[in-house]
This record gives structure tokens, C-alpha cells and sequence, in this order.
């Protein structure tokens, strides 16, 4: 028997600013994201979108962020993460803004723990007292961790979903001066693209699974801002200097070869913003070589 892959869109674009995120599920799915996978072997269940209320109809929480709705929409997505890790499937969170993860990782993490590698240009740490933006998809992790808005912290299941030990970042260049500090103290292990230049992202990738060596499972968290703007042009909140084509793909292949990845999120395609969906192309190739694509 194959393995399932359950695709779960999170068209959320409430956690940001920009318009058109919402978008990024559909233009995944366009772009042969299930095709693709189901080439490579598995069974693909894609059980389409989590209901995301649309932006204007929700005027009174504007000054809130949109916490409201996120909170709710989060926990939907806990969920469809609970139910499919029980029916032994493997979640394909398609977002959407990153402030999805809040729920897929906590439900991921439900019946059992699970490592996380983030990989992103941004930690997403910080809280509603260091944010310059206000935007919630710049604190995702923190909740994850327990920290900042308690709603969101609580979602799914009181309490934090992951522990500095379980957490490795990959790809990070672009840091708020507090969000800085809080992780530098935080104890999670983060490899900066400085690291990638010096070492290489193959190095880098080996040694965070080694960090991770006392979680089986892996759950992965792809930011597609990870990537440099000039590949990767869909993108609310680009940041230069990020991986490369070939970087990504290697880092992808090596995390594939450790076969412990059980989940992943591909979030904050914005398609308003890309070339010709180039960007959402991009992600089903690197959702392929996660998922076990081999060159040769
Ligand atoms: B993303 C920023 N640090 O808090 C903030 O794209 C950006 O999910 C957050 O990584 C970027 O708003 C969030 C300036
Ligand atoms: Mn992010
Ligand atoms: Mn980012
Ligand atoms: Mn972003």
C-alpha cells in the first residue's frame, strides 16, 4: 500500500498585509502539485480549502489584527493536522500566510511530539510587545512556543505545541532588533544564511536532522520568502540574499533522505505578486524532491 498525502488548503490571508495569499492554494494546485506527487508513487487526498472568511467582511477586527479569525481558522487546521496524522497520512498544509503553521503544527504534535525545521528568511518570534507590524504572521513560532497572545497559544490544546529543543531554523536573514534578542536567549538552534554561505546548505541541512535526532518524526515548515526574490518573486515580504534554486532543491533532497518528515507547510505564495506562477511552480518541484524526487 502507498502512502496518502492529504493536501489541506489554508487560503488565510489575515495575518499580513498584503493582498492576494489567499490565492497561493489554488495556484499550487494549478501548478500540478497533486500530478506531481502522485507520480512519485503515493496516494494524494486533497480534501480542498478550510473555510477563511473573506478580508472585508470582517471590518471590527481590524485593529486587532484579525486575531479573532485567525485564532478559529488555526484551530480548524489543528484539526484536519490531528485527523490526518491519526488516518496515518501525511499533511500537506498548502497556505496561505504563515500563521497557519499555528494550527498544523499543533495538530501534527497532537497523539505525539514531532521535530520542527523552520525554514524561512524570518524567525516569526515575535510577540504582540516587540512586533514593529502588527502582523501576526511575524509571531507564529512564538506561539507555537508559548508566548505572546494566549489565544493563540491555546489553540487546539492548552499550552505550548513545541520546545526550543524541538525547533531548528534554516535560511533566517532578516530579524526585528527585540524579535533578535528574544532568539538569541530562546536556546533554538538557528542557521543563518551566513552559515549557509560558509558551510554549505548540505552540511547545514545533516547536521540540524543530527539536532533533531531525539524526534522521529519531522514536521517541515517551508516560508517560501526562504528563497532569494530573484527565483522566487511571489512573495509578500521578499528579503535578497536567500537560497538559491539549487540550494533549496539540496536541501530538500537531504531532508529527504532522512525519511522522518511527516508534515509539511508551504506557505506565504502570494500569486498578485509572482511571474507567470513561477513561484508556485517552484514549491510544487521542492515539495517533490521532499517527498522523494531522486535526480538519478
Ligand atoms: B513571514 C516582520 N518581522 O514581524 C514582522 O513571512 C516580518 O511569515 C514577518 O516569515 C514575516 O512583521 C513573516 C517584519
Ligand atoms: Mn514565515
Ligand atoms: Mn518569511
Ligand atoms: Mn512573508
Amino acid at each position: 500500500m502507498s502512502a496518502t498525502i492529504q493536501i489541506i488548503g489554508v487560503p488565510i490571508d489575515l495575518g499580513q498585509a498584503h493582498r492576494g495569499v489567499d490565492m497561493g492554494p489554488g495556484a499550487m494546485r494549478y501548478a500540478g502539485l497533486a500530478p506531481r506527487l502522485a507520480a512519485l508513487g503515493y496516494h494524494i487526498r486533497d480534501t480542498g480549502n478550510i473555510a477563511v472568511p473573506i478580508r472585508e467582511t470582517l471590518c471590527e477586527e481590524r485593529q486587532q489584527h484579525y486575531l479573532p479569525a485567525i485564532r478559529q481558522i488555526c484551530r480548524a487546521a489543528y484539526e484536519a493536522g490531528r485527523r490526518a496524522v491519526e488516518e496515518g497520512a501525511v499533511p500537506l498544509f498548502i497556505g496561505g500566510d504563515h500563521t497557519l503553521a499555528i494550527g498544523s503544527i499543533g495538530g501534527v504534535t497532537h497523539n505525539a511530539p514531532a521535530g520542527l525545521i523552520w525554514i524561512d528568511a524570518h524567525a516569526d518570534f515575535n510577540t504582540p510587545a516587540t512586533t514593529l507590524t502588527g502582523n501576526i504572521h511575524g509571531m507564529t513560532l512564538a506561539a507555537l512556543l508559548g508566548e505572546g497572545d494566549q489565544e493563540l497559544v491555546d489553540v487546539g490544546r492548552p499550552g505550548p505545541k513545541l520546545e526550543p529543543a524541538d525547533v531548528v531554523m534554516i535560511g533566517i536573514r532578516d530579524l526585528d532588533p527585540e524579535e533578535r534578542t528574544r532568539l538569541r536567549e530562546s536556546g533554538i538552534m538557528v542557521y543563518t544564511m551566513r552559515d549557509i554561505d560558509e558551510r554549505g546548505v548540505g552540511a547545514v541541512t545533516r547536521e540540524a536532522l543530527e539536532r533533531l535526532e531525539h524526534r522521529e518524526r519531522l514536521h517541515v515548515s517551508l516560508d517560501m520568502d526562504c528563497l532569494d526574490p530573484q527565483v522566487c518573486p511571489g512573495v509578500g515580504t521578499t528579503s535578497p540574499g536567500g537560497l538559491s534554486y539549487r540550494e533549496a532543491q539540496l536541501l530538500m533532497e537531504v531532508l529527504a533522505d532522512s525519511e522522518r518528515v511527516r508534515a509539511l507547510d508551504i506557505v506565504e505564495i502570494n500569486p498578485i505578486l509572482d511571474q507567470r506562477n513561477q513561484t508556485a511552480a517552484l514549491a510544487v518541484e521542492l515539495a517533490a524532491s521532499l517527498f522523494g524526487k531522486r535526480i538519478l
